[in-house]
């Protein structure tokens, strides 16, 4: 059920951690007034955007957008009243232990082909110290994310260390952050459409580039591909690569799975099977993967 209650244990493990994901936080039909507002900021993103990564020697009318930054309830401040803005800050208190307010949201958005990094950053190095101890982010992403495309990673317990030194990159002009912290203590967190991560102020965190250029060309010259259902094993079919994609848990797929095999056949797209293993016997599973054409 979307839009839950934190519960103790959610609540405990934010205080360690310093970082929390939770499932099926919001409704994915309720993102959708929001997508399109965000395509309408990428398409215009020169009026309505910033590049966050704006590469030094770079003119204004040259920037590549590799992250492109921007502020949807700037643009419309109805999202103010929306499900999972409310929804967000009544879970965040109940994290923080203390009433918070939402402050301003942040759209940021990668290219698949040439994107950037978010480097590890504390949000406080950029906040402030108004803010010590005051604040927490809730990162949702509008589409599934995993290592490949931008999925946050996390350092465990890292909000409990201070604020760490933090430096601008030599080769961007914009505003962008790092620091270096121990990542022998790094999570990812790769999560579905409508779950959400949240992590508070201190916490080191980042994103890596989508660079899908690379994954894009050695699925196009393979035989076929065999994986979750992930981004990669949705753009398989579309390569032209027979796709077999497996998954464990129906909650969500349904409606993904219909809109693939409608996108598939309208661009005459290669083969697209799926295995549930909860229906198989592990005998069952092994003999299925090498039935596989
Ligand atoms: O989405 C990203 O690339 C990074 C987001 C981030 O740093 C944040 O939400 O605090």
């Amino acid at each position: 059920m979307p839009y839950p209650t934190a519960d103790a244990s959610q609540i405990a493990f934010f205080a360690e951690h310093g970082w929390l994901v939770v499932t099926d936080a919001v409704d994915p039909d309720d993102l959708r007034d929001l997508e399109d507002r965000c395509d309408t900021i990428v398409e215009k993103r020169d009026k309505m955007a910033f590049d966050w990564a704006w590469a030094k020697g770079t003119e204004r009318d040259q920037r590549d957008f590799k992250i492109l930054q921007s502020s949807p309830t700037m643009f419309w401040p109805e999202l103010n009243e929306a499900r999972f803005r409310t929804w967000s800050v009544a879970f965040g208190s109940a994290l923080m232990g203390r009433a918070v307010e939402f402050w301003y949201d942040q759209l940021l958005a990668k290219p698949p082909q040439r994107s950037a990094p978010t480097y590890w950053h504390q949000d406080e190095a950029y906040w402030g110290r108004n803010l010590d101890e005051r604040g927490l982010t809730c990162w949702m992403p509008l589409h599934d994310v995993d290592e490949q495309n931008g999925c946050m990673h996390f350092i465990d317990g890292g909000h409990r260390e201070g604020v760490l030194e933090h430096r601008q990159p030599a080769d961007v002009q914009s505003d962008l952050l790092y620091c270096t912290p121990d990542e022998s203590r790094m999570v990812s967190c790769p999560i579905r459409l409508g779950s959400v991560t949240f992590h508070h102020g201190k916490t080191p965190h980042m994103t890596p580039a989508i660079n899908l250029g690379l994954q894009t060309e050695v699925i196009r010259r393979a035989r076929r591909f065999v994986g979750t259902c992930g981004s990669l094993a949705w753009l398989a079919p579309m390569l032209g690569t027979d796709t077999l994609a497996v998954y464990s848990d129906d909650h969500l797929l349904t409606s993904h799975l219909y809109a693939a095999r409608h996108a598939y056949g309208s661009i005459a797209a290669a083969r697209f099977d799926v295995l549930d293993l909860n229906a198989l016997e592990h005998s069952e599973l092994v003999a299925h993967a090498g039935r596989h054409p």
